[in-house]
C-alpha cells in the first residue's frame, strides 16, 4: 500500500492474541474432550497431554504477551476445572483464573475471558450435553460463579466460543465429541439450545459484572456459491452463521473468526479451488475471507453492534506465510473500516503452537514455539512483526515476496 494514512488503524484499535484452555493448560482429564481423544473409537489423532503446561507456565506466557507489546490476551476457563462435579466449585480454580487476569492487568493487558470453549465437564457430557436443554440451566449457573470473582478484572467476556463448530463438528460430521452424525433437525435443536446458553450468559454476567462489555464469538467464512449453488449455500450459511447472529442482538460487540472460506455447489461443499493452496488444516489458504465476514457480519446485523476479529491466523510450518496471511488478512480489515465497518481489535489466533483439536499437534498457529518436551517458548518472526504492527496502530509497506 503506498498510501500511508490507508495502512493505518483507528486510534484506541486494540491488539491481541488467544488461546483456550484446553489447548494449552495440560492435563484437563475431565472434559469430554479428554475422554475424546482416548477413545480408540474416536478420529482424535493424539492426547492433549501435557499440553504447553500452562496451567502452569501462565506467567510466562503473559510476560510474552507484555514484551510484545500487545494490550490484549483472550483466553478461557476450563469449566471441568472451576465444577470438576455437579454443584460443586473450586474456589481454588477460580482464584487460578483471577491471579491470571490480576497478571494481565498490572502488565496493562486486557484480559478477554471465554466462558465455554469447546469442553464441557464429563459429568454434564454424560447427561447428555448439549443435546439436553438442561444445560442451559447448568451453564448459567458455571458462568454466575466466575462473575463475583472476576468483577472488575474483565475487559471483556466471551460467553460461548464457535457454538456453530461445537454443533455441527460434534453432533454431524462426528468429528468433535460426542463424535455423532446426527440430522438437520436435530442439529437445529442443538443450535437453539447455545443461543439460549448465550442469552442466558449475556444475562447473568450483566447482573453480576454490569461493567463487563459481552459478546459470542462466531466461526465466520467467507462464502461462495459455484455453479447456480446460492440457494445451497445460503441454507447452509443460514444453519452455521445467520441463527447466531441473530442471537447476538443487544449485545456489546460480535466476535468474528475467519480463517478460510466455504465453496458451495448444487449439492454442498465443493472444497478448494484448483490453484490455491490447500493448508494442513484441509482448507484453502484465503487471508482475503476476513474482510468477506467482517463486511456480513456488519451488513446481516444491520451495523448494530461493534466487531472484534477475536480469532485470526494461520496453521502453518513456514512462519513467513503467517506474516503474508496476517498482512494480506488486515488490510481486508483496514478496507472493511475505511467503508464504514466498525472493527475495534484484532486477536490473532493463537500465542502458542498448541493441541490443534482432532488434529493434535501437527497445525502450529502459533506466534511462538513450544518444545514439547522442555516447555521452553521461542518466539517466531511473526511474533516480531505482529509486535511491529501494534506499536506502530499500522501496517508495514509489503515487503519482498508479499502478495
Ligand atoms: C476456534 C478454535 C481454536 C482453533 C483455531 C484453529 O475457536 O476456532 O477456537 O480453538 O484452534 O480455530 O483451528
Amino acid at each position: 500500500m503506498s498510501d500511508t494514512t490507508a495502512s493505518r488503524f483507528p486510534d484506541g484499535f486494540t491488539w491481541g492474541t488467544a488461546t483456550a484452555a484446553h489447548q494449552i493448560e495440560g492435563g484437563n482429564t475431565n472434559n469430554d474432550w479428554w475422554a475424546f481423544e482416548h477413545d480408540p473409537a474416536s478420529p482424535a489423532v493424539e492426547s492433549s497431554g501435557d499440553a504447553t503446561d500452562s496451567y502452569h507456565r501462565w506467567r510466562e506466557d503473559i510476560d510474552i504477551v507484555a514484551g510484545l507489546g500487545l494490550d490484549t490476551y483472550r483466553f478461557s476457563l476450563e469449566w471441568s476445572r472451576i465444577e470438576p462435579a455437579e454443584g460443586e466449585f473450586s474456589q481454588a480454580a477460580l482464584d487460578h483464573y483471577a491471579r491470571i487476569c490480576e497478571r494481565l492487568r498490572s502488565r496493562g493487558i486486557d484480559p478477554v475471558v471465554t466462558f465455554h470453549h469447546f469442553t464441557t465437564p464429563q459429568w454434564l457430557a454424560a447427561k447428555g450435553g448439549w443435546e439436553d436443554a438442561a444445560i442451559v440451566e447448568r451453564f448459567a449457573a458455571f458462568v454466575d460463579q466466575a462473575p463475583a470473582r472476576l468483577d472488575g478484572l474483565m475487559a471483556r467476556a466471551c460467553t460461548i466460543n464457535e457454538p456453530n463448530v461445537v454443533s455441527f463438528t460434534g453432533y454431524v460430521m462426528g468429528f468433535f465429541p460426542p463424535g455423532k452424525q446426527l440430522g438437520m433437525s436435530e442439529l437445529a435443536q442443538i443450535n437453539a439450545t447455545f443461543v439460549d446458553a448465550h442469552r442466558a450468559a449475556v444475562d447473568v454476567i450483566r447482573t453480576n459484572s454490569p461493567d463487563t462489555p459481552v459478546g459470542l464469538t462466531l466461526s465466520m467464512a467467507e462464502w461462495v456459491a459455484i455453479d447456480g449453488g446460492d440457494e445451497r449455500m445460503a441454507e447452509e450459511r443460514r444453519i452455521s452463521e445467520d441463527v447466531f447472529l441473530d442471537a447476538t442482538g443487544g449485545d456489546d460487540f460480535i466476535g468474528v473468526q475467519t480463517y478460510s472460506r466455504n465453496r458451495v455447489g448444487t449439492s454442498g461443499a465443493v472444497g478448494g479451488e484448483e490453484g490455491v493452496e490447500t493448508l494442513i488444516m484441509g482448507y484453502e489458504y484465503w487471508p482475503q475471507s476476513l474482510e468477506a465476514t467482517l463486511r456480513r457480519a456488519w451488513q446481516y446485523t444491520g451495523g448494530s453492534t461493534p466487531l472484534l476479529v477475536t480469532e485470526n491466523g494461520i496453521g502453518t510450518d513456514d512462519d513467513a506465510q503467517r506474516i503474508r496471511y496476517l498482512h494480506t488478512a488486515l488490510e481486508g480489515v483496514l478496507r472493511a473500516i475505511a467503508d464504514g465497518v466498525d472493527v475495534r481489535g484484532y486477536t490473532c489466533w493463537s500465542l502458542l503452537d498448541n493441541f490443534e483439536w482432532t488434529f493434535g499437534y501437527a497445525p502450529r498457529f502459533g506466534l511462538v514455539q513450544v518444545d514439547r518436551t522442555t516447555f521452553a517458548r521461542t518466539l517466531k518472526p511473526s511474533a516480531h512483526w505482529l509486535a511491529e504492527v501494534a506499536a506502530a496502530n499500522a501496517l508495514p509497506e509489503p515487503r519482498g515476496s508479499h502478495v
